[in-house]
């Protein structure tokens, strides 16, 4: 494959403000200088620029240049991180904007990356997205137990429940953890939803979770769908 190049947001001019500039941001977040990154963001949000738009024209091209590099083994576990951690420092700003936004909670969802896996950057925009939609989110983070998804749903009574997994070693326990909650008796209380970039409807049904989602768009319309469902009430 050839060296992997900076793509360029089609149109970004039209949704920015007139002489703004992102090619800064896009540096920032590439080379990983999270202060830098954090600092930009702020001031794309005192602009007055959409969230979404930061996100997609501002924070990923930078971020998905390096994924590539990293994909083609031209940088590493070390790089990718200062990457992502300028990444997540961007997102953090965006996300009490969307949630700002939201209307008031239709459903409870519990999100998290299974046990054995570190990647975090797609679920916390899914998490982020479905909050704006309306869901009280609680993000249980990276590497997840089976067992601390159990107690999370009981704890909270969850209506859904979200495993991400980025690895083709950690899908696998997207069906451990569902065969879990089958044998806590939880299985009908709460709807399940997978995703991740190794994932398909196919895995989805195989592994009996009840939606896929390729993305975080498809993940609220997924989430939507589900909420609407029947299932056993919480005692
Ligand atoms: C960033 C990254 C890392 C970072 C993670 C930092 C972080 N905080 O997340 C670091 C450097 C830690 C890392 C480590 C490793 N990584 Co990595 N990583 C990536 C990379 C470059 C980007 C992943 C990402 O964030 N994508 C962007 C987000 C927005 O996309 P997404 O995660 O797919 O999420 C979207 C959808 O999938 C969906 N979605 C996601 N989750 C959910 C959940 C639900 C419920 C729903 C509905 C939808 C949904 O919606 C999201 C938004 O659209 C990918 C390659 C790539 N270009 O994708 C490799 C990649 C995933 N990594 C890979 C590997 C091999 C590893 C390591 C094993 C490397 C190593 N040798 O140690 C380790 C594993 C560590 C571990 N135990 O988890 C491989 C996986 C191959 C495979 N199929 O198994 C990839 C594909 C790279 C490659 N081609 O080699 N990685």
């Amino acid at each position: 494959m050839s060296e992997p190049r900076l793509k360029i947001p089609e149109g970004w001019e039209e949704r920015a403000p007139e002489g703004w500039e992102w090619s800064e941001l896009w540096e920032a977040v590439e080379v990983g200088k999270h202060i830098f990154t954090d600092e930009f963001v702020r001031k794309a949000i005192d602009t007055g620029i959409n969230p979404r738009t930061i996100l997609d024209d501002g924070l990923f091209p930078g971020f998905n240049l390096q994924g590539d590099r990293f994909t083609e083994q031209i940088i590493f576990i070390p790089e990718m991180l200062i990457t992502a951690r300028a990444m997540k420092a961007g997102l953090a700003l965006i996300r009490p904007l969307l949630a700002a936004q939201a209307e008031k909670p239709i459903g409870v969802f519990v999100m998290g990356t299974v046990l054995g896996d570190m990647h975090d950057i797609g679920q916390s925009i899914v998490a982020i997205m479905l909050e704006n939609a309306g869901f009280q989110l609680t993000n249980l983070g990276t590497d997840v137990h089976p067992d601390k998804f159990i107690e999370t749903i009981k704890e909270l009574k969850a209506d859904l429940v979200g495993f991400s997994a980025l690895l083709s070693t950690t899908v696998y326990y997207q069906k451990v953890t569902i065969d879990e909650i089958e044998k806590a008796g939880l299985r009908d209380n709460v709807k399940i939803l997978i995703g991740g970039a190794p994932t398909t409807q196919d895995w989805a049904d195989e592994i009996g979770a009840d939606g896929w989602g390729r993305d975080a768009v498809q993940a609220v319309k997924q989430a939507k769908r589900l909420i609407a469902e029947p299932r056993t009430a919480w005692a």
